[in-house]
C-alpha cells in the first residue's frame, strides 16, 4: 500500500475488535492507512514521537480509539496540529461512558473530534476522515456520494417485520 494518509492508533490490542471497523471503511474506500497500538499512559514516549512525526510523515488524519481515562486522543492532538479524530471505546464497568466523557470534554484551544462509543463511532470516524480527504480529492468524494447512495437503497429495500 501507499503512504498512509490516515493512522489508527488504539490504547490496546482489547480494542482492535471496534476500531477494526474503521479500517474495515478504510479499506473498502481503498484509502492508504496504517494502525498500531500506541499507549498514552503505558507507551508515552511512543506517543509523543508518533504524534511529533504525523504531519511530516503525511498523515492527514489519527484516529485514535481508547477506553477508560481514554487521554490517548487528547494527548495526541497535544502534540500535532494533525487533526485526531476520537473513538471512546466501551470500558467493562462504565461501558465507555467515561471514555466518551474523557475525549469529548478537551477544554478549549486542543480540539478531538469525538464520535460515538464503540462500533458505529469508529466506522464514522472513518467515513469523517474520509469526507475531509474528498474536500481535495475529487474521485474520493465521488465514492461518499456512492455509499450513501448505497446506503439509501438498503433502506428503500427494507421491508417489516423483519425477515
Ligand atoms: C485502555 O485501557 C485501552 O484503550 C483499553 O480500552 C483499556 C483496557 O486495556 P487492556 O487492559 O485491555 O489492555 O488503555
Amino acid at each position: 500500500m501507499s503512504q498512509p494518509v490516515v493512522g489508527i492508533v488504539m490504547g490496546s490490542s482489547s480494542d482492535w475488535p471496534v476500531m477494526c471497523k474503521a479500517v474495515e471503511i478504510l479499506e473498502s474506500f481503498g484509502i492508504p492507512h496504517e494502525y498500531k497500538v500506541v499507549s498514552a499512559h503505558r507507551t508515552p514516549d511512543l506517543l509523543f514521537e508518533y504524534a511529533e512525526q504525523a504531519k511530516s510523515r503525511g498523515l492527514k488524519a489519527i484516529i485514535a480509539g481508547a477506553g477508560g481515562a481514554a487521554h490517548l486522543p487528547g494527548m495526541l492532538a497535544a502534540k500535532t496540529i494533525v487533526p485526531v479524530l476520537g473513538v471512546p471505546a466501551p470500558s467493562k464497568y462504565l461501558k465507555g461512558v467515561d471514555s466518551l466523557h474523557s475525549i469529548v470534554q478537551m477544554p478549549k484551544g486542543i480540539p478531538v473530534a469525538t464520535f460515538a462509543i464503540g462500533e458505529a463511532g469508529a466506522a464514522n470516524a472513518a467515513l469523517f476522515a474520509i469526507q475531509m480527504l474528498g474536500n481535495n480529492d475529487p474521485k474520493i468524494a465521488e465514492q461518499l456520494v456512492e455509499y450513501r447512495e448505497s446506503q439509501r437503497q438498503h433502506a428503500l429495500n427494507m421491508s417489516l417485520p423483519p425477515e
